[in-house]
């Protein structure tokens, strides 16, 4: 049988030598495949086996020596490289992605290159409904459009502070923009955080200790602003229980974090996180809503035990006082779902109680919390084990920013194995992550901006939309597939489509191909636990 090179799916940016190394193909019976090296010598066969629906899966993973092969199946060849560090790029394009999102400082051509740009949004927002303004500069613009958002922002904090914590060494290889950071030679990942964790304390209301739920325009600008032209008055919205639960929890985590490297902010983050503690232990719990005169990320969601889960376990950790631990206790118990997305955040609290000095946290609780972990891993192991390409996800699961929802499941395997807990599947169900992100998928799609052979060329982001500059800001994960079609052009175009086809690279699908912060910090974590674990 013959196969276009269309229908041949690889890691495009290759595999680790000790990793496990897999390819797929679209066809309905096995075909046998052999890897060339340069000078075309067979130096590995195989043959395909069935994946499941329309794909066959070969794998080649003894094959070690690092090199760049030619794999041939089906009468086609597709060009496959072996090498040690093959993610060290991209993991630190996926890194300095975040310095490309700074909002309020110029980022010098000495740093950002082509995507350089003056410094935006630099004047004070009015508190929506009052005479007030705050200054709330810096920080990271949350996607493709210019809003800053405390309660994504959280999330994307957390994961990266995480990501330091469990995978070290394969960041401290990274470079961020050393420029743009009054601190730098931080470890990197908190080099970079740290431009959030102080933008987020200017989110905090000193009053009260709420905290505000964003900062926006009223509208989204039109898709060709860049950054430094978004004129329009920026407008605080007011403060809500999900915004100040979860900046709590991300600033009682950076308050631990950041203790060793910088002093100054950890007792910054530990105060802060205390008096938003305080405003939850009085506050109303209600979901946030966009207020009628505004239009942008409303990031609402109506259950907010998780939330407050979150910031108790967090303040556990940092106080190991037992008043929090009482408060932990029945919200431990809840059946809330242990996820780690903006809306669904319990994982992150049972994370924190477990890394909760063992003397303020109960064995029993302990234990009982290590079982559920594992039992939802071993979901997760379930259905990569049904999935054609060895994915933890559902059909269902394709919604917008699928990519966040696959990665933040691998990432629930690496942190549980960074606090002991071990499962089986966690290698494979963290390389197939990534084969999947770099290309390994129905689409022969990298999406990922600036890697790989077909990388995401047009990405939903108004710097790369509005430059001159053909390519855009490199090191963004791109939403991906989502069967709901939430855009007019997915509606138009992709109509009838497998949930994993439902993604279009187009710069007006916000629905599959806008970018955001916390779909790149899952994707830091990821990353950098595979090349821990698949290099030796
Ligand atoms: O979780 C539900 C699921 O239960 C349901 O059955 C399924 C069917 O619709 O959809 C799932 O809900 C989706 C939800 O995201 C999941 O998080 C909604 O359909 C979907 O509309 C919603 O999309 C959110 C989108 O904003 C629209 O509100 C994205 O999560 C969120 O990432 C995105 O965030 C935007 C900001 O508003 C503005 N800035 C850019 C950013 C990224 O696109
Ligand atoms: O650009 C906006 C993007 O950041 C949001 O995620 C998305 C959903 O809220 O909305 C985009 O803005 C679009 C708006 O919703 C509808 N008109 C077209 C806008 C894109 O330019
Ligand atoms: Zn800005
Ligand atoms: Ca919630």
């Amino acid at each position: 049988m013959s196969l276009s090179p269309k229908s041949i799916f690889v890691n495009q940016l290759g595999y680790l030598t000790g990793g496990q190394k897999r390819f797929w193909i679209r066809a309905r019976s096995p075909l046998p495949f052999v890897l060339q090296a340069a000078g075309g010598m067979a130096v590995y066969a195989g043959i395909t086996s069935p994946a499941g629906g329309d794909y066959q899966a070969g794998d080649f993973s003894a094959l070690c020596a690092p090199g760049t092969y030619q794999l041939e199946v089906g009468g086609s060849r597709v060009p496959v490289v072996i090498r040690r560090g093959a993610y060290r790029d991209v993991l630190n394009a996926l890194l300095r992605f975040f310095d490309y999102q700074l909002c309020g400082v110029a980022l010098p051509a000495s740093e950002a290159g082509p995507w350089a740009h003056g410094p935006c949004h630099t004047h004070p927002a009015q508190v929506l409904g009052e005479a007030r303004t705050v200054s709330c500069n810096g920080g990271w613009h949350d996607a493709g459009d210019y809003g800053k958002y405390t309660v994504p922002a959280a999330k994307a904090v957390a994961d990266l502070l995480l990501a330091h914590e469990c995978f070290p060494s394969p960041l401290a290889e990274c470079r961020p923009m050393e420029a743009v950071h009054p601190t730098p030679h931080l470890p990197p990942a908190l080099e970079v955080a740290r431009e959030e964790v102080v933008w987020l304390l200017s989110m905090q209301d000193p009053e009260t200790g709420g905290v505000y739920h964003k900062v926006s325009t009223a509208a989204f600008p039109p898709l060709d602003t860049r950054p430094e032209d978004d004129a329009a008055p920026l407008v605080l919205c007011p403060i809500s229980y999900a915004a100040t639960a979860t900046f709590c929890a991300a600033m009682a985590h950076a308050a631990v974090v950041y203790r060793p490297f910088d002093p100054a902010l950890a007792s910054c983050a530990a105060d802060a996180a205390r008096r938003a503690y305080a405003w939850l232990l009085r506050g109303d719990m209600r979901p946030f809503r966009n207020p009628a005169e505004i239009r942008t990320g409303e990031y609402g969601d109506d259950e907010l035990r998780d939330e407050l889960l979150w910031a108790s376990c967090a303040m556990l950790r940092l106080t190991g006082d037992p008043a929090c631990h009482a408060l932990c206790e029945p919200l431990l118990d809840l059946d809330l779902p242990l996820e780690l997305g903006w809306a669904d955040v319990a994982l992150y609290g049972v994370i924190a109680y477990l890394m909760a000095p063992p003397g303020a946290t109960r064995t029993d609780l302990r234990a009982k919390l290590v079982q559920r972990f594992k039992s939802l891993l071993d979901d997760f192991a379930a259905l990569a084990k049904a999935h054609p390409f060895g994915l933890p996800m559902r059909d269902e699961d394709f919604i917008w920013g699928s990519n966040m929802v696959l990665l933040n499941r691998a990432m629930s395997f690496l942190v549980a194995e960074a606090l002991g807990v071990y499962h089986p599947a966690t290698r494979a169900v963290v390389q197939r992550t990534v084969d999947y992100l770099l290309g390994a998928n129905p689409l022969g799609q990298c999406y990922v901006t600036g890697f790989g052979t077909n990388p995401v060329c047009h990405p939903h982001h108004r710097p790369s939309v509005a430059d001159d500059v053909g390519d855009p800001v490199p090191g963004m994960v791109a939403g991906g597939p989502n069967r709901n079609l939430q855009d007019e052009i997915t509606r138009r175009k992709l109509a009838g489509r497998p949930a994993m086809e439902a993604y279009i690279d187009h710069q007006d699908s916000y629905s599959t191909n806008e970018v955001a912060i916390y779909w790149n910090s899952p994707a830091v974590l990821v990353v950098a636990g595979l090349m821990e674990k698949g290099e030796r």
